[in-house]
């Protein structure tokens, strides 16, 4: 059993982890009290709530996903499916987001859009809830560059800003299994939820903008960011240096299987890395009142997500 402390980032570990590291907060005893989770909510931008799902729903699908990747040789030759052991000689650089066509898969559906989830919000929100159609499904390999830090809101702002991830394992995922991590109190660090957390990644300016410098946010609110480090929405790929731009310690927790990990969209949040030779499996999902503005692109039976059709030009 290793410790919380010897959880990695891109093959690097934290140099003062008693400082640097911590466990999340559990709020599963509040689990029928809206009014206090809110309240928790609002103050640390998470809640991690334990056997929140129906554990054989969660194993249904795993089951599921497992048999998909065994069909694609995913899998280590004669192991069982159910443990989702790698193929080590398989190359696994295609996967990370699982394919689309696993939305019709009828166990994750249950799982992510189950009569528990929506009564859940429901208790929170005081009102009825809608969700996006759009399911992100990731299948993290030993090895795989882990997920690096950022804050939902440049990829789905486009609706409401009060909007909510629900972030699923599908296995049980133990510290040396990369699960994901809470950059604490940066659900309330104003300064970087109006510069980088008001970017939109589908958007860019007609003319170019002025490259900021390591560090510093000149760029207007809702362009691309345009310095490599940043690519793909990530606020920096390096977890470390994130940290020292806003302080907090990075919180985590070993997950199990049923245990869930909501966040609001304005709270940074990455991966660690998978040391393990098993697969590990999580879904993310999005929840808001239904009363409020909903982000087009991810919402029907196709989404049209993010690329060219949700580019957005803007004068900068
Ligand atoms: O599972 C991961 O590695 C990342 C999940 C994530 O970014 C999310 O749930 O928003
Ligand atoms: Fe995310």
């Amino acid at each position: 059993m290793e410790s919380i402390e010897s959880i990695r980032y891109r093959q690097r570990n934290f140099n003062q982890p008693s400082q640097q590291v911590g466990e999340l907060e559990d709020g599963t005893s509040f689990l029928n009290n809206p009014k206090k989770l809110n309240e928790l909510l609002a103050k640390n931008g998470y809640l991690l709530l334990r056997n929140f799902h129906k554990r054989d729903d969660v194993i249904a699908t795993r089951n599921e996903v497992y048999q998909f990747l065994a069909k694609e040789s995913c899998l280590a030759p004669g192991s069982k499916i159910e443990d989702g052991i790698a193929n080590p000689d398989k190359d696994h650089s295609h996967y990370g987001f699982l394919p689309s066509n696993l939305y019709r898969f009828k166990n994750l559906r249950n799982v992510v859009f189950s009569k528990l989830v929506q009564n859940f919000w429901e208790s929170l929100f005081g009102e009825p809830s809608a969700h996006f159609d759009f399911i992100w499904f990731r299948a993290v390999n030993p090895g795989d560059i882990p997920t690096t830090p950022h804050m939902d809101s440049v990829y789905m702002n486009r609706g409401t800003q009060r909007l909510f991830t629900m972030w699923t394992p599908y296995c049980d995922i133990p510290y040396d299994m990369g699960g994901l991590g809470i950059l604490e109190n940066s659900h309330l660090n104003k300064k970087i939820i109006e510069t980088y957390g008001s970017w939109d990644v589908d958007a860019s300016c007609t003319a170019p903008p002025k490259v900021a410098r390591e560090g510093t946010y000149k760029i207007p609110p809702k362009v691309w960011p345009v310095s490599e480090e940043r690519a793909y929405g990530a606020y920096h790929n390096d977890l470390f240096k994130v940290q020292k731009d806003m302080s907090g310690r990075w919180l985590t927790t070993e997950y199990n299987i049923g245990d869930v990990l909501f966040f609001s969209i304005s709270t940074m949040h990455a991966a660690f890395d998978n040391r393990t030779n098993l697969i590990r499996l999580s879904s993310d999902t999005r929840y808001q009142r239904k009363s409020e503005s909903i982000d087009k692109r991810w919402i029907g039976e196709n989404p049209i997500g993010h690329g060219e059709k949700s580019h957005k030009k803007l004068i900068c």
